[in-house]
């Protein structure tokens, strides 16, 4: 998979893929985050690519003509499968949307900064729009670097364990059950006795039984 993403704040997007399992999936070659500098793609002399908002009011407004720059010089060099702009008044990202996309070849990636972008952009050139949440950031970089994380960790082949992504948070609509290492007691808390038994069936069983417990509990809206 290929990951072009677009952005005003490069410096943003370097540390978040350099580590643990994403900078895994870029060495074994499963995927490929190609980050480009939306001031690289204006004329104007000052690299500016914001203006005031037409009608007034606080705020710059992304201009139109370096995104379309952009996004036509990397049309013209492959076929995308979405072009994604991430920003807080858009549908929720899900485990479902992460699954969807983490089978596409390529895809561009849009942050917005202060205002958000020219409208004409999203009605001509973007195909999917994603807000990570109800609530505001900066700008769209850090819900990039999320959106990706979600992405990747999802590329068959990425994680070792196969089974290790599939028993994620919400890959079944559950919350994940409880977890625990050495040591079985610590300062007189015990690890639940079940998860020491070696009867597999009896742990899978007490598993679900706290995944449907805690979602009840936490997130009564996925039930
Ligand atoms: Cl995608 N961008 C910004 N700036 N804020 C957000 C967001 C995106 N998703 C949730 N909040």
């Amino acid at each position: 998979m290929r990951i072009d993403i677009i952005t005003v704040v490069p410096e943003l997007l370097q540390s978040p893929f350099e580590h643990s399992i994403i900078k895994r999936a870029k060495e074994k070659a499963l995927v490929e985050i190609h980050i480009h500098n939306l001031r690289d793609y204006t004329n104007n002399k000052y690299r500016q690519v914001d203006d005031y908002q037409f009608g007034g009011g606080a705020g710059m407004v992304l201009q139109i003509e370096p995104i379309d720059k952009c996004i036509s010089k990397l049309k013209s060099e492959r076929n995308y499968d979405e072009i994604i702009y991430v920003t807080p008044d858009a549908p929720l990202l899900t485990q479902s949307v992460s699954n969807k996309l983490s089978l596409k070849e390529n895809i561009i990636i849009l942050t917005g900064h202060y205002k958000g972008v020219d409208h004409r952009v999203r009605e001509l050139l973007i195909t999917k729009e994603i807000s990570i949440g109800d609530y505001v950031l900066s700008g769209g970089e850090l819900a990039a670097a999320v959106l990706c994380d979600s992405i990747i960790r999802l590329i068959p082949g990425v994680i070792g364990d196969e089974t290790s992504a599939l028993t994620d948070s919400f890959q079944d609509d559950l919350l994940s059950p409880p977890v625990y290492t050495r040591p079985a007691n610590y300062k007189g808390l015990d690890v639940p006795a079940v998860l020491l038994s070696g009867n597999f069936s009896k742990i899978d069983e007490w598993r679900h039984e706290q995944a449907l417990k805690r979602t009840k509990d936490i997130r009564p809206d996925l039930l």
